[in-house]
């Protein structure tokens, strides 16, 4: 089947007893045993729910992996993957990451005697550069929160499993409709669900998909050791959105690179960053790996951080918020917002300045966004 064909029935088969077209919300702590051990294969949500079986398994399959599991938040299945690691261990990580994944790398697992090296991995001879004898795991995310920089899948895929090293990518940005890294060799693929996979902006979530039968029994072990798994309704949610990923994908792409070019033509504005732009540095690289491109835009106006203050207070469709991916178009500061727990010298050097806008561009009329920043650059 193919991908908007799965997103609607892989997993989510009628259900048997009733007959019910929708996978019903399977809203209960236990179930049932026939005898102590007995049981129908569920024994407790924390450990099995059918809901939350149905969205991993379409996950699964729209990664083009063979596992799925879903989290209670995206960061929560990034916890999960650090679960995987032990004190002494060492991790590369991608230089442009979403905020919190920063702080719960540097915050949290270092107080566990984890460490972790940061690296601008648009060059992957600096990850190879970084890699230690006690290097486990790269962490890279492509296109990155917020600059979109671009990672070369298979290079890293490639180094990873020349060196014997786990490699994730986070790909909330692209989503699998754009992009399926397992295809490229890469070990996990990690999503913030609440993003374009739940796509309305109504539900928080994550998950990790694999095709290593090794890497997925621990991950699942540790899902249900810590607990920190999805809820039947909130996993119902996030089926209900990903039915519709396709059509949203290809809208967000069509009004973001309107919106990308008619920004790079205003005046007011001095550099715009879109993959799927000609001015993009790695244009060539995003298109050899991607199949198109999410409504994230990043732009910088002139005047730095109080024009931009100025700006963002003036815009009346999109909405100042953190967050990204849903159905309406969201604007943000980075540097204030979503990025603000990493230290403005780090941000510095990945190149994140106080005065860049980040947009998720939704699927609104083209027109009345383009109307929307126009009104606001002037
Ligand atoms: O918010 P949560 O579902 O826990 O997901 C964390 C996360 C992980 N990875 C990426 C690339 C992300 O963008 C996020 C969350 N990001 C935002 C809330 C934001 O506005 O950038």
């Amino acid at each position: 089947m193919r991908f908007e064909t799965e997103a609607i029935h892989c997993g989510q088969e009628p259900e048997p007893r009733t007959g019910a077209v929708v996978v019903p919300i399977y809203q209960t702590s236990t179930y049932a045993q026939s005898s102590p051990g007995v049981h129908t294969g569920y024994e407790y949500t924390r450990t099995q729910n059918p809901t939350r079986d149905a969205l991993q398994v379409a996950l699964a399959a729209l990664e083009g992996g063979t596992h799925g599991l879903v989290f209670a938040s995206g960061l929560a299945a990034t916890a999960t993957v650090m679960n995987l690691l032990r004190a002494g261990d060492h991790v590369i990580c991608m230089d442009d990451v979403y905020g919190g994944t920063y702080r719960i790398f540097d915050k949290v697992f270092r107080q566990y005697g984890i460490d972790f090296t940061f690296v601008d991995a648009r060059d992957v001879g600096r990850i190879e550069d970084a890699i230690q004898p006690a290097t486990r795991l790269v962490w890279v995310e492509t296109p990155s929160n917020p600059l979109l920089k671009i990672v070369d899948l298979r290079a890293v895929a490639a180094l990873c499993r020349s060196r014997g090293l786990i490699s994730v990518v986070d790909n909330t940005f692209a989503s699998p409709f754009f992009q399926r890294p397992l295809a490229f060799g890469i070990d996990i693929v990690a999503h913030s669900t609440t993003k374009y996979i739940g796509g309305h902006s109504d539900v928080v979530g994550g998950a990790l998909v694999t095709s290593r039968d090794d890497l997925h029994d621990r991950l699942k072990f540790c899902q249900n050791a810590a607990g920190a798994c999805t809820a039947p309704f909130d996993s119902w949610l996030t089926l209900r959105g990903l039915k519709t990923l396709a059509i949203r994908m290809e809208r967000h792409f069509g009004n973001a690179l309107a919106v990308a070019r008619f920004l790079e033509g205003h005046s007011a504005v001095s550099r715009v960053i879109y993959p799927w732009l000609e001015s993009h540095p790695q244009q060539a690289l995003a298109q050899s790996q991607m199949t198109g491109m999410s409504g994230m835009i990043s732009f910088e106006i002139a005047g730095g951080l109080e024009a931009a203050r100025r700006f963002l207070e003036r815009v009346r469709v999109f909405t100042l918020a953190e967050s990204l991916g849903g159905v309406e178009s969201l604007i943000e500061s980075p540097a204030i917002m979503t990025h603000a727990s990493i230290p403005p010298d780090v941000r510095a050097a990945s190149g994140l300045t106080d005065g860049l806008v980040r947009l998720s561009v939704g699927i609104e009329h083209v027109e009345d966004l383009l109307e929307d920043l126009a009104q606001a650059l002037a």
